[in-house]
């Protein structure tokens, strides 16, 4: 009997490959660590707690050619030169949440989208824990996968994937696999090509049978093609805003309606959740809850008292009568198309940032009906002049930070107009995170 351990190599010690590392250690494989850059003491702390093996500032690739297999951080991309080493003598590398997968029966609830992901798997678990369920929350999102396995037991994990996590999947299984929407993000990582990106997403479905539930959106156009190509197997819940053809959730009468496997119904004025966007978050959740049996009472309730996820369309405050809304994580124009879709007063909206190869054109028509003002936030606005001057709004041009932002959009505002922060633009030029972002700009409003 061969007794040499399997050596498993985990590259990155953020989040993800820290959990990954812990799991591998308690199940008794030989694990080394390895990260570029320098560990965060957390993660530095984590390690040695387990009496984890690692190292930081460069990959040392004979500590690292040797593995059996390759745990890889969703952070670092497939064709960096260690990655394009690994891939050439044919080591295996797989993602977290296939490492974790492998380790558990829990049941897998699984979201993924270009955007809504966060709102609906928030909501996705607190339907879950309000029903009284023992869940876990993991993915892209607060702790990873692979540190719950090897330090709880869950029955159910909702779980939220990126691209980047789902790329390296292979046979990792959703019980239930959620898809919001499919619009382009993140190409740097997918040679500019979007069937990559698309291709990507649409792992979410494979290993998937027909005891497993595939709940998306039906209005999507690239979803609807990509449909026939991935020969699904699992039971199909489509979902829409209003009745049509072959959905299993809509709204009727002001009604959201459910119609298998449980017929539900609730007065749409009852969700917690506004606009558009949040209507296809809470049918995509309600109907995950459907799915896994919660009744009906429960899933209503919740879907009513659910508090929201920071940063998203968060309502901050009124002053003077002009209501501030932080949009922060709008990190791409057709989440900003959504949230100016949801507005109901006009909007002094203000944007910019890093782009991210931004088309502009998706919200021009929503600019020139709702905006009265824009506010250019960034260290290099001259983009957003050239596609916006032309339509003669007024403009104000802000790259020093969001106290001076906020006050520029509070002086073109009227009584009544909503303050709208829905950046189009990733935050990294002037902000820490997303999340800096939106809690400078609660601050700014605050101080006004
Ligand atoms: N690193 C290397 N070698 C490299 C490059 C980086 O060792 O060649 C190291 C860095 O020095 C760093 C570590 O890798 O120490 C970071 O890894 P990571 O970027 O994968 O970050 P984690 O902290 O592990 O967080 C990751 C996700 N991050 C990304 O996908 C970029 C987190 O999603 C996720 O919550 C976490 O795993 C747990 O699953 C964040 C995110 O920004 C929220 N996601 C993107 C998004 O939402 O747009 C996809
Ligand atoms: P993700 O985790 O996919 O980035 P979030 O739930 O954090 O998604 O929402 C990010 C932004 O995307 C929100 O600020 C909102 O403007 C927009 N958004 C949320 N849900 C949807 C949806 N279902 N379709 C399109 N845009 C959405």
């Amino acid at each position: 009997m061969d007794t040499k351990q399997k050596r498993i190599v985990i590259l990155g010690a953020g989040e993800s490959g820290a959990g990954a590392a812990v799991l591998a250690q308690v199940k008794g494989l030989d694990t080394f660590v390895s990260d570029q850059g320098t560990i965060k003491d957390k993660y530095k702390a984590l390690l040695n707690q387990y009496g984890i093996d690692w190292e930081e500032g460069g990959h040392t690739e004979e500590k690292i050619l040797n593995a059996d297999e390759v745990v890889k951080s969703p952070g670092i991309p497939c064709d960096t030169p260690l990655m394009l080493k690994l891939k050439a003598q044919g080591t295996p590398v797989i993602s977290e949440i296939e490492f974790a997968g492998r380790y558990t029966d829990a049941k897998m609830i699984c979201v993924t989208g270009s955007n809504g992901k966060t709102t609906t798997t928030s909501l996705i678990y607190h339907i879950f824990k309000s029903a009284g369920m023992n869940v876990g929350l993991a993915g892209n999102i607060g702790q990873s996968l692979a540190l719950q396995v090897a330090t709880k037991h869950y029955d159910y994990y909702v779980i939220e994937l990126s691209s980047f996590q789902l790329d390296n999947m292979y046979k990792f299984r959703a019980n239930i696999a959620v898809l919001m929407n499919i619009t382009p993000d993140h190409l740097d990582r997918y040679n500019h090509c979007m069937q990559n990106y698309v291709d990507a997403k649409f792992r979410i479905t494979q290993n998937q049978t027909p005891d497993d539930a595939f709940i998306f959106w039906n209005d999507d156009p690239v979803i609807r093609r990509e449909l026939a190509r991935h020969g699904l197997k699992a039971h199909l819940y489509p979902f829409a805003a209003v009745k049509e053809e072959g959905v299993i959730a809509y709204v009727e009468d002001e009604h959201v309606k459910i119609d298998q496997p449980i017929a539900f119904n609730m007065e749409q004025e009852e969700l917690a959740l506004t606009g558009t966007h949040n209507l296809y978050n809470s049918l995509a959740a309600g109907i995950s809850a459907n799915v896994a049996g919660i009744r009906k009472e429960c899933i209503r309730q919740a879907l009513s008292d659910f508090k929201g996820v920071p940063h998203r369309l968060e309502y901050v405050a009124s002053v003077r009568g002009i209501r501030f809304v932080n949009d922060s994580k709008a990190t791409n124009v057709n989440s900003c198309w959504y949230a100016l879709q949801s507005m109901k007063t006009p909007v002094v909206l203000i944007l910019g940032g890093k782009d991210k190869g931004n088309d502009y054109h998706e919200i021009e028509d929503l600019v020139r009906q709702k905006c009265r003002a824009l506010v250019f936030l960034g260290l290099h606005n001259e983009k957003l002049h050239a596609f916006f001057d032309p339509m003669g709004l007024p403009t104000a041009e802000v790259q020093t930070g969001m106290e001076d932002a906020v006050e520029a959009a509070y002086r073109l505002a009227e009584k009544g107009d909503t303050v709208l922060l829905s950046p189009c633009c990733a935050s990294f030029d002037l902000f820490k995170s997303y999340e800096d972002r939106g809690d400078q700009f609660k601050e700014s409003v605050r101080k006004l």
